[in-house]
């Protein structure tokens, strides 16, 4: 009998889901693992959104990892800054930092006979056994393609890029999109600079999610009674998974009338003048796009000093922006809450895989793997968050972990099972997607609405299953449907 050998492994990136998985992966026993991150600290979505309101839109409670419960969190929905915090604790307890190499971006991946030859923006990094990408979703900014944006006089920065210790206070600030990000900002600022407009293109549905403060005495009990940490937090998770998550992808209808109806009173209650209710009225349906959870929003659009700009853009001058009827909304700030490019996933990397395809080409029609973690041709290579990976469906610390899960077990079979590779067969991988096809015209992204669930090529980029299936497929990998040698 030999012995298992010892693996080397890449992870790209050290956001929550990086972290997380080399916590997970020193815990099985692998101890040559390094992260190679682009940026100079940890954090991820969390380092990189620093924006004036900036929190956390599922509860707080059901957003943690499964080995680090946070009886401490200040709000129902936690501040950004906090999350962050929160991941620079678990970091430090578990010494991830001494793992990490910053300020390395992974540019190029080459899998030869077994290895992968990973290089990054400082040179080549030698061979690794595995590679595990951990790069997110939501982390390439989308700029709007309206013209004289180099134009402008004052400050211009998309949401992501917030120029920080900048003052707002006595500004004239301009804010462009109205997704969740936005909504945020608008919460945040609306009254409390000197004028805050926001440009909408489209109207948004917006349930209500209550954001206040976790009184002390309740903290104090999540602190003794960890088996009430633990009860919260399964309360939360089956609240979203088995009605908001069911809901929209047509698991539960009953869920998706009460969700409809709690937006649409939502908006009729908060929204009394008729002129600027139909303004803020979607023409879809609940959910297309990314469902937005507010408490806030409309409250803070109907502030005097704010003004909801539904006249479409002409373009962007020196002084501001110029809307198609002819005037001019002058601004000293002016902010791109326009989102990201959610189907670029771990590119611009180059990876070429076993038969000297890379994932561009293999990719050229849109993302397409097995399970949203294995892609056929690229053996020992692992996503998190892999194309059509549920996003917006469960907590993402959820999905990580249970994505992390899986591409553990296939990582266990190579070293354990004295392996050079393992990667998943074309065919269950067709199966995989022929699956996804026939339940998306179930969900509710198809029912025609423009999100950035959906690529250019009409492919919608989410899991169109219940939460049970992600469960039960993430449980043990089928190992019929993997070549192995
Ligand atoms: O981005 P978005 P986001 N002219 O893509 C508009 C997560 N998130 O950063 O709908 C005018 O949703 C665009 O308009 P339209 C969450 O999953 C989580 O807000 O295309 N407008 C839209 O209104 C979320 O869904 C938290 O017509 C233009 C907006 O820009 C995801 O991030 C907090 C335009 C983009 O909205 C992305 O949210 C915040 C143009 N040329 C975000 N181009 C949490 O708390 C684009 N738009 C976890």
């Amino acid at each position: 009998m030999t012995s298992a050998r010892e693996l080397r492994i890449a992870v790209v990136g050290a956001g929550a889901s990086g972290m997380m998985a080399l916590i997970k992966l020193r815990e099985a026993g692998f101890d040559d693992v390094t992260i190679y991150e682009k940026a100079e600290t940890l954090g991820g979505t969390w380092r990189d959104n620093r924006y004036p309101g900036v929190t956390c839109d599922v509860p707080s409670h059901g957003y943690r990892y499964s080995f680090a419960p946070n009886p401490e969190w200040s709000h129902v929905c936690a501040p950004g800054p906090e999350i962050l915090d929160y991941l620079k604790d678990v970091a430090a307890k578990h010494d991830v930092e001494r793992s990490v190499r910053y300020g390395e971006e992974v540019v190029r991946a080459d899998y030869r006979d077994g290895k992968w030859e990973v290089e990054t923006t400082s040179g080549p990094q030698g061979q690794f056994d595995a590679v595990l990408t951990a790069t997110g979703v939501l982390h390439h900014p989308t700029y709007p393609d309206i013209p004289g944006r180099e134009d402008f006089e004052g400050e211009a920065f998309h949401t992501s890029r917030w120029k920080d210790g900048l003052e707002l206070e006595g500004k004239r600030v301009g804010v462009i999109g109205t997704g969740s990000t936005a909504t945020q900002i608008t919460g945040a600022l609306a009254g409390k600079v000197a004028h805050y407009s926001l440009f909408q293109r489209t109207a948004q549905w917006i349930a209500p999610l209550p954001q206040g403060p976790i009184p002390e005495e309740q903290k104090a009990l999540f602190r003794e009674k960890p088996e009430l940490l633990q009860s919260e937090y399964e309360r939360i998770s089956h609240e979203n998974n088995s009605k908001f998550a069911a809901a929209i992808v047509g698991a539960n209808p009953r869920a998706y009338e009460k969700l409809v109806e709690v937006c649409k009173e939502h908006l009729e209650t908060k929204v009394r003048d008729p002129e600027l209710r139909a303004k803020l009225t979607p023409d879809y349906a609940v959910g297309c796009k990314r469902l937005i959870l507010s408490e806030n929003f409309y409250d803070a659009i109907q502030h005097p000093d704010a003004e909801l700009v539904t006249e479409p853009i002409e373009r962007i001058e020196a002084k501001g922006i110029r809307t198609k009827d002819g005037r001019l909304h002058e601004l000293d700030v002016l902010v791109y809450a326009t989102g990201f490019n959610t189907h670029q996933l771990m590119r611009p990397m180059r990876v070429r895989g076993q038969d000297g395809r890379t994932l561009d080409e293999v990719w050229a029609e849109g993302n397409r793997g097995y399970l949203a973690v294995t892609v056929p041709g690229f053996p020992n290579w692992f996503m998190i968050g892999g194309p059509n990976s549920p996003i917006g469906n469960f907590s993402w610390l959820l999905t990580a972990e249970r994505q992390f899960g899986y591409a553990l077990r296939l990582i266990e079979k190579l070293r354990d099972g004295n392996l050079t590779e393992i990667v998943p067969k074309k065919q269950a991988a067709e199966r995989f997607n022929e699956e996804v096809r026939a339940a998306l015209p179930g969900t509710v992204w198809a029912t025609g609405c423009k999100s950035w669930y959906i690529d250019k090529h009409g492919n919608i980029a989410s899991w169109p299953f219940t939460f049970e299936k992600f469960e039960a497929d993430m449980k043990e990998p089928r190992w019929d449907d993997f070549e192995m040698a």
